[in-house]
């Protein structure tokens, strides 16, 4: 994978259209040679200082001007690459460009793969892999909370709890590795009340990481929150009312949505994918029963269920038979028509969770008053379903969204538990050291010390070429 010295890879950096400025980006030990072959200025780009921007003209094998550029001159190892680069940057549009990276191919460059900048900088050392990863997701981030993330990936915060881990599993090894070659003079039980406690640090470290991995999904893909309730309570006017345009049909016919109906929105940075369903009901209708059935997958499918409720009337048995079908941890209340009135207490519909036995059980969900006709209480509910859709302790920089990265995090859990077992058992050391060793390669996969080449070439090919 390394790549050869003396192969310098040009590209174009920007989108190929219509806008003021393109970028053709050169990296490698001969950018200065052979932009200085196509490039003429005040004089050669080799004799300029490191960081510097100098106005020219680009020509081709025959002298003939092909586009006027700044060149950007960075030697060295302060680059994105770590490796000597020149950027020009030419007229915009589809064809100096294009013109401008042709010559310099003819000038004995190669035309780099995707991703083969930034592949650059991790193979330079300048990034570890989640870094490289995070500059993807910067670009591909669709809110700002999902750049938010990746920048914080950027700037490290993954890769150093990550880094808290590994430590933690090198101290494990060593003690290990100590009783093994140091039978003598190590005392097997203390030994073991050495790894033990470490062990028990290291699962802790990893259920953290593990646990933000679904709150990393969500910031990247956005949480899936279905609206369920009776017939007629005003789901679909709710999702309208939370999209603000008319998406789905709303009548006063009970019996209206008999489809699930999913529609994409963002509330203060964070995706969100709403689905309206069928009012939950026994019915002899086929067409309806499975808009029940595909509202009830919806419930168990989503992050959050938001139980709609009529507030005119006091909560009934068909509330209290959805209510059970769902997590109260994950559901939220919504008391809506509140413009007709409130029939009963706050109190009333949470209870709806509780059994007799149970009403001091925590979690019992957040009963919210809302009209979807008058807009009365619909600016706390977007708020209260943001904060719920992340939770409030998850700090950006460290949100594990990389599917890679939380199957790595799971072997190393799996790896940790599986050294508790042996402990216990007091099985030899040499079988202890073996899982630890297995867990340290699986946290090396993420960070990129033994990330196989297969694997970092399709990382890489996330990108676009000329980043
Ligand atoms: N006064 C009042 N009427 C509402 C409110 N929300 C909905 N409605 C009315 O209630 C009736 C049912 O609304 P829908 O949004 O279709 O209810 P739904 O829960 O989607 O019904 P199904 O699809 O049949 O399950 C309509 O006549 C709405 O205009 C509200 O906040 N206040
Ligand atoms: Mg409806």
């Amino acid at each position: 994978m390394k790549h050869l010295p003396g192969d310098t890879i040009a590209a174009i950096s920007t989108a190929l259209g219509p806008g003021a400025v393109a970028l053709v980006r050169l990296s490698g030990d001969r950018a200065l040679q052979i932009a200085d072959s196509v490039f003429r200025g005040r004089r050669p780009l080799a004799d300029c200082l490191t960081h510097t921007v100098h106005y020219g003209r680009i020509v081709d094998g025959e002298g003939r001007e092909v586009d006027e550029v700044l060149a950007t001159v960075m030697l060295a190892p302060h680059t994105y690459t770590t490796e000597h680069m020149i950027e020009f940057g030419c007229h915009a549009g589809p064809v100096p460009a294009r013109r401008v990276l042709a010559v310099c191919l003819e000038a004995g460059a190669r035309h780099a793969r995707r991703g083969e900048f930034t592949e650059r900088a991790y193979l330079g050392g300048r990034l570890d892999l989640v870094q490289a990863e995070a500059v993807a997701d910067i670009v591909a981030a669709e809110t700002p909370r999902g750049l938010e993330m990746a920048l914080g990936q950027l700037e490290g915060g993954l890769s150093g709890l990550i880094t808290e881990v590994r430590s933690t599993l090198l101290s494990m090894r060593s003690e290990t590795e100590a009783a093994i070659d140091f039978p003598e003079d190590v005392d097997a039980r203390a030994a073991l009340e050495a790894i033990g406690p470490l062990s028990q640090t290291a699962r802790d470290q990893v259920e953290v990481l593990l646990e933000n991995c679904a709150v990393g999904a969500a910031v990247r893909d956005g949480v899936s929150i279905a609206l369920v309730g009776k017939p007629n309570v005003g789901k679909s006017s709710l999702m309208n009312a939370l999209l603000m345009r008319d998406r789905s049909i709303v009548t006063s016919s009970p019996g209206t949505t008999r489809d699930a109906i999913e529609e994409c929105l963002h509330i203060d940075g964070v995706p969100m994918r709403l689905v309206d369903t069928a009012g939950w009901r026994e019915t002899a209708d086929e067409a309806e029963r499975a808009g029940v059935e595909r509202a009830r997958a919806a419930a168990r499918g989503a992050v959050l269920s938001v139980l709609v409720v009529d507030s005119s009337a006091p909560p009934d048995g068909e509330d209290a038979v959805i209510a059970a079908a769902l997590d109260r941890r994950a559901t939220i209340v919504v008391a809506n028509k509140v413009d007709l009135g409130r029939g009963a207490e706050a109190q009333d519909f949470a209870e709806l969770f509780c059994g007799e036995d149970s009403g001091n059980e925590p979690a019992v969900p957040a009963v919210m008053w809302v009209s979807s006709l008058t807009g009365e209480g619909l600016r706390e509910l977007r708020s209260i379903l943001a904060e719920a859709s992340l939770g409030p302790s998850h700090s950006a920089e460290a949100l594990v969204s990389n599917l890679r990265h939380a199957g790595a995090l799971r072997r190393v859990k799996a790896c940790l538990y599986r050294v508790d077992t042996l402990l216990d058992e007091g099985a030899p050391f040499e079988l202890v050291g073996a899982e630890l060793a297995d867990a340290t390669a699986a946290l090396g996969e993420i960070t990129g010390e033994t990330t196989p080449e297969d694997v970092l070439q399709h990382i890489f090919e996330r990108f676009c070429v000329g980043k």
